[in-house]
């Protein structure tokens, strides 16, 4: 299975280690195609590649994709746009989200009956999730 793991890069990379976790747990269901967005190389500002290559790229292995699991809790437009795409694209798509008092998950992804939404509140929950959705 090939798996599109998306997550904010400069919508802000406070989860960076987070990501990291995510997709060393993904590994075990498949293959993710974007284990670069999990790279403490790449900053908020992630200028090391040229915009419209990025774009290219990552549009190709989105179409590629089985699954799209997206860890939406930081806010990113590059995200949104992956996930409205993914949709078009009819591609099974997972979105994770840490509940917090202080944010809420935009109503277009929150109120997408397409998509699995999926709260949770640390990586240990993940497992039984993926288990869930990607078995
Ligand atoms: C590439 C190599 C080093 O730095 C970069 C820079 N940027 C990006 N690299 C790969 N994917 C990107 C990059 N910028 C955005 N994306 C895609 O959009 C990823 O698939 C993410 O899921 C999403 C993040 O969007 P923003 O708006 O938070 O950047």
């Amino acid at each position: 299975m090939k798996i599109y793991f998306a997550a904010s890069i400069r919508g802000g990379r406070d989860d960076q280690g987070l990501y990291l976790e995510i997709v060393s747990l993904l590994k075990d269901y498949g293959e993710v195609l974007t284990e670069h967005i999990a790279d403490v190389k790449i900053s908020q500002m992630g200028e090391m590649e040229a915009n419209d290559f990025i774009y290219e790229r990552d549009m190709g292995w989105l179409k590629e994709s089985d699954i799209v699991v997206a860890e939406v809790t930081t806010p990113s437009l590059g995200v949104g746009y992956e996930l409205g795409i993914a949709e078009t694209l009819k591609k099974k798509v997972l979105c994770l989200y840490r509940e917090s008092p202080e944010r809420s998950l935009s109503a277009m992804v929150r109120g997408n009956k397409v998509f699995q939404v999926v709260d949770y509140k640390e990586l240990e929950d993940l497992k039984e999730i993926f288990d869930k959705f990607l078995k």
